[in-house]
């Protein structure tokens, strides 16, 4: 494993996970993914001044636990189009959150309530953003990914834009100084795949979850 800071308060553990253990995790959301409602699809983002009905950047994306509409940017406990649940948050996914916050990120509470599963293809890329449709801005963002090696820009203490590379097998946390910061996802690698993914993913083929807590506890 090999533990970094590219600012204060945004950790990366590469190597997080043993090829055997990413294989796992890959057949667990492709199996997931492949539900023709609660897997993998293409949603509509919130209308511009050019579309009308513009997509998400992302082509293959769903949530587990609550479900986060790009076209208004709230969390629901149903997919709005079908008025179904996503799948639950499983168990062995959450005990995992719990062991790389103690280990890596110690925060008093954790609850985790959505997991967003971002599916990149070679043609992806996720604009700069702040993940601020969360109630719960106190709680980090726990990024797990597997595949390609991506371009992954963010925001450093003085607001200056920067970049690192996010192998797979990694996970990243960003949370208290840090859960305000721009970021956003660049050019996927070729020739990248991370060990345990090949027999899951494509070339320039990438798949990122962020598992978050939404609303705050009551006080
Ligand atoms: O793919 C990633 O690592 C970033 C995902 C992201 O920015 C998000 O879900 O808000």
């Amino acid at each position: 494993m090999k533990k970094y800071s590219p600012r204060r308060d945004f950790v990366i553990v590469e190597d997080y996970f043993t090829p055997r253990q990413a294989a796992q995790w890959l057949a667990l959301i492709l199996k997931k993914g492949s539900d023709p409602i609660r897997g993998f699809h293409h949603p509509h983002v919130k209308a511009n001044r050019f579309h009308k009905n513009p997509k998400y950047p992302v082509k293959k994306y769903m949530c587990l636990g609550l479900y986060w509409d790009p076209r208004d940017y709230h969390y629901y406990p149903v997919i709005p189009d079908f008025n179904v649940r996503p799948y639950p948050i499983p168990r062995e996914l959450e005990d995992l959150t719990f062991k790389i916050l103690e280990e890596h990120f110690p925060t008093p509470s954790f609850s985790p309530e959505g997991v967003l599963i971002n599916f990149y293809t070679d043609d992806s890329t996720m604009g700069l953003h702040i993940d601020k449709d969360e109630e719960a801005q106190d709680s980090p963002v726990i990024g797990l990914n597997f595949g390609s090696t991506c371009r992954f820009f963010f925001e450093d203490e003085g607001g200056e834009m920067k970049e690192v590379r996010i192998p797979g097998n990694s996970v990243y946390i960003f949370g208290g100084s840090a859960r305000g910061m721009k970021h956003g996802v660049g050019t996927i690698y070729s020739k990248t795949l991370s060990a345990g993914a090949e027999k899951y993913l494509k070339n320039k083929e990438r798949i990122n979850l962020t598992i978050r807590q939404i609303y705050r506890a009551p006080a």
